[in-house]
């Protein structure tokens, strides 16, 4: 499995830095987005280090689109949103900021006008960690 020794990521898989997580296998990682653009707001990621869609081997990218699912599944029993997005940007065009593949899934409330590129701003920490206590009891 491949690590980069600078990726905020690969130091959250190797447990060298703390996050909220929901959920965990052999090869992929789930957890609460530090900035979330809304309640619920879920990053999944490969543990091996793959910087953008180009990079990921094709059963691992299956793989994290089935953990994906997985966790939005338990997302809309635990919150009941009116709709999950799944986003993922590669590159800096797209606004990606961490270089480590990442799926963020994000609740969605009618109305609410997200925007691909959101202002990036800190989470409530308490309230991450009680909607994913709510996520974690929801998974199937
Ligand atoms: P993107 O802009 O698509 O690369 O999204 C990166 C996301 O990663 C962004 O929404 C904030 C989140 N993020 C950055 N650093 C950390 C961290 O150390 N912990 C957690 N939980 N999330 C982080």
């Amino acid at each position: 499995m491949k690590r980069d020794l600078d990726c905020v990521f690969c130091k959250i898989v190797a447990g060298e830095l703390g996050c909220i997580p929901v959920y965990e296998d052999a090869n992929t990682l789930g957890f609460m987005d530090i900035n979330p653009i809304a309640p619920g707001h879920t990053l999944i990621i490969p543990k091996h280090h793959a910087e953008t869609l180009y990079d990921m081997p094709d059963d691992l990218l299956a793989h994290v689109v089935a953990t994906t699912k997985r966790v939005a599944s338990a997302l809309r029993k635990a919150l009941n949103p009116d709709g999950v997005s799944l986003i993922q940007a590669n590159g800096k065009g797209a606004a990606q900021s961490v270089l480590h593949f990442h799926m963020h899934i994000v609740p969605r409330t009618l109305g609410d006008d997200l925007k691909i590129n959101w202002p990036v701003v800190a989470g409530d920490m308490d309230e991450i960690r009680e909607v994913a206590a709510r996520v974690i009891q929801a998974l199937d």
